[in-house]
């Protein structure tokens, strides 16, 4: 009871947006498919998808470094060669997304596509703003398309949507793409990130993350108020309670589809940013 206490405590001063444990982050976890042709193939705590395609395969997000390994068994495991996917897609160029994506890269010999914001973070392997922070560092992956605001990325007749929600990151890239669940087509959305984490908003001495960081921030929120969708995901297992969904999937409808939960998602992280945004002011009195 005083462990639960403990734990309902962390998690209310954590919010559901924050990376509630690094510990799970290179956890091995059973890959899955969540619907039709979209397969979980990260680890417990953080998200990799594999979309399939009769022409090849797309992945999204490659996890911490270490994961790198686990994601291709994953991939194996569910039947499909890596050596099929095609694209890389990522959220946004932080170590705990998009460290795993140069062995992938090298080992599936597929293309990366990333936007222009995130692109020198990835092929340098950088925290842009803590570049002094090393622990932060992963291997570079050179992008070789780079993705404006609505690009369409396709194969195997299937179409994705980028949408630049930068903040998070400078190129922190939301996507979007139909699935078709319990025999309807519904709108997926994997949600890049709008928690502040290790992000400078506002500093005395060595100012923002990256210049107009707050601005993105806010026209971010904007953006993802407008939008609309059926099924939340994002790169933190948490941030969209993967555990209990699949621990519930085959049991009923399908857990995946909740049209509220980016909605509430992101109000919940506008509330947090507003709080730490008022903090960073405070400090930086
Ligand atoms: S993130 C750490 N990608 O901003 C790093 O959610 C990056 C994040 C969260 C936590 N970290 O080092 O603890
Ligand atoms: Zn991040």
């Amino acid at each position: 009871m005083r462990v639960l206490s403990a734990v309902l405590a962390l998690a209310a001063v954590a919010g559901p947006t924050m990376a509630a444990d690094p510990a799970n982050w290179a956890q091995p976890m059973q890959p899955f498919r969540i619907a039709d042709n979209l397969y979980y193939v990260g680890t417990a705590g953080l998200t990799s998808l594999l979309i399939t395609t009769p022409k090849g395969h797309i992945l999204i997000d490659g996890a911490v470094p270490v994961a790198a390994k686990g994601i291709k068994a994953n991939i194996a495991a569910l039947g499909f060669k890596p050596a099929d996917v095609k694209i890389l897609l990522n959220s946004h160029a932080h170590f705990d997304h998009s460290g795993g994506l140069a062995e992938l890269k090298a080992d599936t010999g597929a293309k990366m596509f990333a936007s222009a914001g995130d692109k020198a973070a990835l092929e340098t392997g950088t925290y842009p703003g803590w570049e002094d922070r090393k622990h932060l560092d992963f291997a570079p992956v050179k992008v070789d398309r780079v993705l404006k605001d609505g690009d369409k990325v396709e194969l195997g007749g299937v179409t994705l949507t980028a949408h630049l929600t930068p903040g998070h990151s400078a190129g922190c890239t939301t996507w979007t793409f139909p699935l078709k669940v319990d025999g309807k087509v519904r709108q997926v959305i994997y949600h890049c990130s709008t928690s502040v984490a290790l992000n400078r908003l506002v500093s005395k001495d060595k100012g923002p993350q990256y210049p107009g960081i707050v601005g993105d921030y806010l026209a971010t929120f904007a953006k993802l108020k407008a939008m609309k969708a059926d099924v939340f995901l994002a790169p933190h297992a948490e941030s969209f309670r993967l555990a209990d969904k699949r621990a519930r999937l085959g049991t009923g409808p399908n857990p995946f589809v909740d049209p509220s939960e980016l909605a509430a998602a992101v109000a919940s992280s506008e509330r947090d940013f507003n709080k730490a945004l008022a903090k960073q002011q405070e400090a930086a009195r």
